[in-house]
């Protein structure tokens, strides 16, 4: 079985192909992202990836943000979310919780209380159901710092949310006016 340095460097591949460079390997990402498991797994060797049935399953299940899914059959795969391909994730509109949280760097933090969140390569503004994820999120990018959004509010002003299979909550843009500093 895969040791735990492999599973993710070929996790972090997997999310390169499939939300971001499909074509890389030449694989075919269909509207709503979904690829054929196959196929993917033929492609990979082309960049000196072998990887059985068995061990893509076992990453799909045992990845830490679990950010891939398989079709009920599994004969198909795709990410879940923070894709900056032109693909549609077919996510129906849902009520958030009342509050939700982005993680960012501190040095974002001016040009966000201007201009709000953005959504910037992603298809979406990416907001965690809790602080602790949200500063984890933030870290990648400098000194972690975490807002507190309305989402109650921005719901009830006609912004829609969706919820991804691994439970991140998208949104298309957060006007700073919904955002609070947590300090
Ligand atoms: C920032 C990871 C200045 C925003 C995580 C973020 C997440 C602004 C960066 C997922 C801005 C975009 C997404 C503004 C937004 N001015 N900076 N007006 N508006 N920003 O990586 O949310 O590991 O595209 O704060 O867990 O950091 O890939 O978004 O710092 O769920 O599965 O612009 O990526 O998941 O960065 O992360 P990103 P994110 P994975």
């Amino acid at each position: 079985m895969l040791t735990e340095k492999e599973s993710i460097k070929i996790s972090k591949f997997l999310s390169l192909v499939l939300r971001h460079q499909p074509e890389l390997i030449d694989i075919h990402l269909d509207e709503s992202g979904w690829t054929d498991v196959n196929d993917l797994l033929e492609k990979v060797k082309t960049h000196g990836i072998s990887l059985s049935h068995e061990a893509l399953y076992f990453i799909v299940a045992n990845n830490s943000k679990q950010r891939f899914a398989l079709s009920a059959d599994r004969t198909k795969i795709r990410a879940s979310q923070g894709h900056s391909t032109n693909i549609e994730l077919g996510y129906v509109a849902t009520t958030p919780p009342p509050l939700l949280y982005h993680g960012t760097a501190r040095h974002a933090l001016e040009s966000i209380l201007q201009k709000g969140l953005e959504k910037r390569q992603r298809h979406h503004v990416h907001l965690s159901t809790n602080i602790k994820t949200a500063l984890n999120v933030g870290q990648r990018y400098g000194e972690a710092i975490a807002l507190q959004i309305n989402a109650e509010a921005m719901s009830n002003d006609g912004y829609l949310f969706f919820c991804s299979d691994n439970n991140v909550w998208l949104t298309d843009h957060v006007p700073a006016k919904y955002l609070t500093l947590l300090e």
